[in-house]
């Protein structure tokens, strides 16, 4: 039997228009809050929007409790949440809510700084640069946040990262931190909160190695094994010679969306045959 040589080929997918919304959020770390019914948990896991579930588009009420808050001591001067995707995301979209409370939306975060990492070290963490021409960019290569309104409906706003010089990063992330920065509380050096923050994003897009593509001959069967993304379709294409892409290439197995996926036993007829693996987009 020939099987040679065999390919794994990734094909680049085609742009983005829009992902969904990334659910799992977990706090790798943060600034405690002032006591914990304010924890960090409360700007990640929906609590205040409709329904008290994550969502990118509903409003934040204004209870106190819904939000996460340093607090204001005097012992905290500096405040930081540092949130896990728990995958890596190309991240299409984060939808912030400052913090909220009827009495009191001053508390929120002003001038920040953001930073990134591609995996779950802290240590791997790079800010965000902006260039001072998007809207929420500050005068010192970082963020500034609006403050949330009292009364009414607060649909929250989607961070302008346009302006991000170093926007790369943005297309693999696991780690997303907000730290430091100013409050909107009396020129606030003692204090900060969020009422929400929600990411929209797809799978970051791996490397041929990443994936694993393993062809096993068995008898006159073929077993293929490929590591297989969460939120990615997988063509399994082939074809007897190498002057077409693989674009155009018959497909063996469509549209496969298992994770970690295994195919079993295909017929093989035993000429040289080469096979490519196609990763699309699943929407
Ligand atoms: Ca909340």
């Amino acid at each position: 039997m020939k099987i040679k040589p065999l390919l794994a080929i990734l094909l680049s997918t085609t742009a983005l228009a829009s992902g969904d919304l990334i659910t799992g959020l977990t706090v790798e770390s943060a600034t405690t809050g002032l006591n914990p019914e304010m924890g960090p948990e409360k700007a990640i896991n929906g609590f205040g929007l409709d329904g008290d579930v994550p969502s990118l588009t509903s409003s934040h009420r204004e209870q106190f409790s819904s939000n996460w808050w340093s607090g204001w001591s005097g012992d905290v001067t500096e405040w930081q949440i540092t949130i896990d995707l728990g995958a890596n995301y190309d991240l299409t979209e984060t939808h912030i809510w400052n913090y909220r409370e009827n009495c009191c939306a001053g508390r929120g975060l002003s001038s920040v700084e953001i930073y990134v990492s591609p995996d779950e070290n802290e240590d791997n963490l790079v800010k965000l640069i902006t260039d001072g021409t998007g809207e929420h960019d500050n005068d010192d290569g970082g963020f500034s946040f609006p403050q949330a309104p009292t009364g009414g409906d607060y649909l929250g706003f989607d961070l302008d990262v346009s302006s991000v010089t170093n926007a790369a990063l943005l297309d693999n992330v696991r780690l997303f931190r907000i730290d430091g920065g100013s409050s909107l509380h009396g020129g606030g050096q003692v204090h900060g909160g969020l009422a929400e923050i929600q990411f929209d994003g797809v799978p970051a897009s791996v490397g041929p190695e990443d994936l694993a593509f393993e062809i096993i001959p068995l008898g006159d069967t073929l077993t293929f094994s490929w590591a297989g993304k969460d939120g990615r379709l997988y063509d399994l294409v082939s074809s007897t010679n190498l002057s077409t892409p693989p674009g155009e290439w018959s497909i063996y197995e469509g549209n496969s969306n298992i994770v970690g996926s295994i195919l079993t036993e295909v017929p093989f007829d035993g000429n040289t045959r080469f096979f490519a693996l196609i990763e699309k987009n699943a929407q």
